[in-house]
């Protein structure tokens, strides 16, 4: 017998669901998530004409705020994006919005597109820039995968270019890093690494990268055509408090390959250790030592309320 679809949730249960309905910051009014609607003439979805932003709360504070507004505000600048509210202003509509959604340890996803305008590329022809914020629960990668670490495939799809389209602009435009997760997924692994138009190591689809060799942190410098990765910069620093020499150098998949550690930085990963590259074991196929080092401090400093 087909039970009616309320009828399958408790009442009180219910009723928490309605009350907990996450709320949507739209142009700084709030919506209740399935209501939260941009018009289907945004440039944002007709062209991925907008800039983004991915961040981390912890405790009801977003982590290196700062950072991320200046990223954001570079971001739009480069593509002659005009953000149409003050940056302070912003930053409380986002942790008002992190209060009002209940949410201490989180996600938000910033968004601010081009507007709605004509079928046309001009964007002169656009209403005002739309500014979205998201706050929601994280969901992290599995357990399993910071306990083991992870295997990755190089894709055959390599980074924009830079004179095309500079990679440290967070672009609405992502097409490039998806199609380098799609090939990552269909052979079995949740990230993807990508080389740049020289064929030097770059980044993942979402994080970037990083290898240990005889005890030294090496990452790709910002002109392998780089995100630049506000937990990559907090990874960089903290390696440089413990002692650790830091390098930006350009790699090759044989750096990787021949490393003696490997692991990934983001927002959202944090900090994750890469033991199987194209089928190659990196070190003693487990996260290394240092990476567990840098994992630890980077999960102290996230949690001790630094912002
Ligand atoms: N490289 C790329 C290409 C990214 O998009 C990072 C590195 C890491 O940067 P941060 O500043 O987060 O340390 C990113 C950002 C997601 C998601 O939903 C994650 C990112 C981008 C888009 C979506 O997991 N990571």
């Amino acid at each position: 017998m087909k039970m009616p679809l309320r009828a399958s949730i408790p009442h009180s249960e219910f009723q928490l669901r309605i009350r907990m309905s996450l709320k949507v910051s739209i142009n700084g009014e709030l919506f209740d998530k399935d209501d939260a609607k941009i018009s289907v003439y945004d440039h944002g979805l007709l062209y991925g004409d907008g800039v983004f932003e991915g961040m981390r709360s912890y405790g009801g504070r977003i982590f290196r705020l700062e950072e991320h507004l200046t990223r954001l505000w570079n971001s739009a600048k480069a593509i002659w994006l005009e953000i149409p509210i003050a940056r302070d202003v912003l930053g409380r509509h986002i942790h008002d919005l992190l209060k009002t959604n209940g949410i201490q340890d989180g996600y938000v996803r910033l968004v601010v597109t081009r507007g709605a305008g004509t079928l046309g590329l001009d964007p002169n022809r656009t209403s005002n820039p739309q500014i979205i914020i998201i706050a929601d629960h994280i969901s992290l990668y599995p357990q399993e995968y910071y306990e083991n670490g992870l295997e990755i495939i190089t894709a055959s799809t390599i980074r924009n270019h830079s004179a095309a389209l500079s990679p440290r602009i967070k672009s609405l435009n992502y097409l490039n890093n998806i199609l380098a997760k799609i090939e990552g997924l269909h052979g079995g692994c949740i990230e993807a690494l990508m080389l740049n138009h020289k064929g030097e190591v770059a980044e993942c689809t979402g994080d970037n990268i990083f290898i240990v060799r005889a005890g030294d942190v090496i990452t790709p410098p910002l002109d392998a055509g780089i995100l630049d990765g506000i937990t990559r910069q907090t990874v960089i620093i903290l390696a440089r408090e413990e002692g650790l020499t830091v390098y930006e150098h350009a790699m090759t998949k044989y750096d990787i390959y021949t490393a003696d550690e490997c692991f990934l930085t983001g927002s959202a990963a944090e900090v994750i250790p890469v033991v199987k590259v194209d089928d190659r074991v990196i070190g003693a196929g487990k996260p290394g030592p240092v990476t567990k080092d840098l994992t630890r401090l980077f999960r102290e400093l996230t949690r001790s309320g630094v912002v």
